[in-house]
């Protein structure tokens, strides 16, 4: 039933006519769908609450992409006791059923790829091959842990005493609250939310405020796949309003959060206070931000390095937790990086509405983080010299264009301070040794790369380079599931690496038995 050799989902080509006509018809689908109002759903019920989140296209101001009910702290509360009531039979269920439902669910997505990829469009104006990468790593999530949850069943060889029988194995926790980021609001919140479930938990779904509409389809497919009333619950509200009442509840038994550090620490802080009634210390893993560097010395092979900065840096407009937001380059081929890296972007960058499927970064999310975007711009122009600033259009929407600080000394607020957005700051150093103590001079530690023909460097890399993802001679974006487990350390996070084989023991507790014969 399961396959025995995982391989990740194949990304459209954009190329193929074809795929373009199919993503085309999509949109025009999606379009004509636009505008509409969801429900909440708790114990299976769908609730509308009179209240509404709507959710617009950031890059076309006017367009509602849907209204999706506000869950009050009632509602909340409710969905709390959906999961605690479907726990009971849900963790009977034998794994190798989860995991069928999983792989339906993969199933879905992989048909309705063009469809889930246009929602994502409209509702974050992403560029149309992120969309649908997006999708196929959703897929990839599935099947990944549907694969994984069945090989936890497998009895782990203890020793034996020679008149006992012993035994281990894993069983599921309880009621999880999943609250992921807007960033990826379709393969990481399907991952934070069918992980826990494949393996027998039931969960309480808050998705974030700027993208509930696409969080709500993948819901809805997860109910078509067979996941049960009451297991999946889905609570849009936001995070300042129901998530402490969420985090706190004392059913509630683990807490599965992706976001920034403020709101990761907070949610850290709050589920280890043991509450009235609470019988467990919470779990939590919390996937959090990053100040993620690049490190060229001079011995890289310089059209590769400048090629992985940029691709890092505007992919998706430097909205991701992976993306490359400083660069560290050794003196001696300074001036020739920021030159190619300036070269190249204003080859290969372009900024437009993510509709049209032709340029390569849309607007960035909501009136927030343009805000704290375009100040961060100006702090880097104090702070910092503006080699490239690109040109945005002409639209009612949250465009930035790709900016580029050289010169910017190592403990400057550009060069340290996540920015989450089109932005790049270039460090100057002297030496490998510098660069190393400037790339691990911060409070996170998520991904990073080094380019280099030097294996002694390399391999200092390897062991000192303080990041839960190291990427050798390649961009720092891109992880893919099965391949590159993803997750932080330090600040950046608890390292539960998502697509990794260890993901779902965060969501289990070991029981040892052992039986005098
Ligand atoms: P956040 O603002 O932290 O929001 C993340 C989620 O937390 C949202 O659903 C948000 O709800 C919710 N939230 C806010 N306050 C809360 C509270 N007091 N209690 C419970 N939940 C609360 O992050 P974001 O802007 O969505 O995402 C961007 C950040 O995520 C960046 O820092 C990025 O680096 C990080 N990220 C990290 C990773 C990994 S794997 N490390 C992956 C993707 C993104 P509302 O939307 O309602 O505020």
């Amino acid at each position: 039933m399961l396959r025995a050799a995982f391989t990740n989902e194949p990304s459209a080509d954009f190329s193929d006519p074809s795929v373009r006509g199919a993503m085309q018809a999509a949109l025009a689908k999606v379009g004509s769908e636009l505008g509409r109002e969801y429900p909440l759903i708790v114990g299976g019920e769908r609730r509308e609450t009179g209240t509404w989140i709507t959710s617009t296209n950031p890059g076309n101001l006017d367009q509602v992409v849907g209204k999706v009910a506000r869950a009050s702290k009632d509602d909340a509360l409710d969905a709390i006791a959906a999961a605690q009531d479907a726990f009971k039979e849900w963790r009977r269920m034998p794994m190798v059923g989860r995991a069928s439902v999983l792989l339906r669910m993969a199933a879905i997505v992989r048909r309705r790829r063009f469809e889930l990829a246009a929602w994502m469009v409209y509702e974050l104006d992403k560029p149309w091959d992120e969309a649908e990468g997006e999708v196929a790593e959703a897929v990839d999530f599935l099947e990944w842990y549907a694969a994984h949850a069945v090989k936890l069943t497998e009895r782990v060889d203890l020793a034996h005493l020679p008149n006992e029988a012993t035994d281990y194995f894993y069983q599921p926790i309880g009621v999880g609250i999943v609250i992921p980021p807007w960033n990826f609001p379709c393969a990481i919140l399907t991952g934070m939310t069918m992980a826990p479930i494949a393996v027998g938990n039931t969960v309480v779904l808050k998705p974030a405020t700027n993208t509930p509409v696409i969080g709500y389809k993948m819901v809805e497919i997860m109910i078509e796949a067979g996941v049960p009333a009451g297991v999946v619950n889905f609570v849009p509200g936001s995070g300042s309003e129901i998530g402490d009442l969420l985090v706190e509840d004392p059913r509630t038994r683990f807490v599965c959060f992706t976001g920034s550090k403020d709101v990761g620490v907070h949610i850290f802080e709050t589920a280890a206070k043991v509450q009235k009634g609470q019988r467990w210390l919470k779990r939590v893993t919390a996937e959090m931000g990053g100040k993620d560097a690049i490190v060229v010395d001079s011995s890289a092979n310089l059209d590769d390095a400048i090629e992985g900065i940029v691709t890092s840096a505007f992919g998706f407009s430097g909205q991701k937790c992976s993306a490359c937001s400083r660069v560290i380059v050794l003196a001696d081929v300074y001036d020739q990086i920021v030159d190619g890296v300036v070269a190249r972007t204003k080859e290969v960058v372009s900024v437009g509405s993510g509709l049209a499927g032709e340029a390569s970064m849309g607007a960035v999310v909501d009136k927030n983080q343009f805000d704290s975007i375009e100040n961060y711009i100006e702090v880097g122009k104090k702070e910092a010299k503006l080699v490239y600033q690109g040109e945005t259009p002409d639209a009612n929407g949250y465009y930035i264009p790709p900016t580029i600080f050289a010169d910017a000394a190592a403990n400057s607020r550009i060069a340290c301070e996540e920015v989450f957005g089109p932005v790049l700051a270039i460090v100057k150093v002297d030496s490998f040794d510098e660069a190393i103590e400037v790339a691990n001079d911060s409070e996170y530690g998520l991904t990073g790369s080094v380019y280099s023909g030097s294996r002694a460097n390399l391999e200092r890399a390897r062991d000192e380079f303080e990041v839960g993802n190291l990427y050798l001679n390649r961009k720092s974006t891109g992880a893919m599931m099965g391949v590159h487990p993803f997750a932080g350390i330090k600040l950046s996070g608890t390292n539960s690496k998502a697509g990794g084989p260890d993901y779902l023991l965060n969501f289990v507790e070991a029981k040892a038995v052992g039986e005098k014969l």
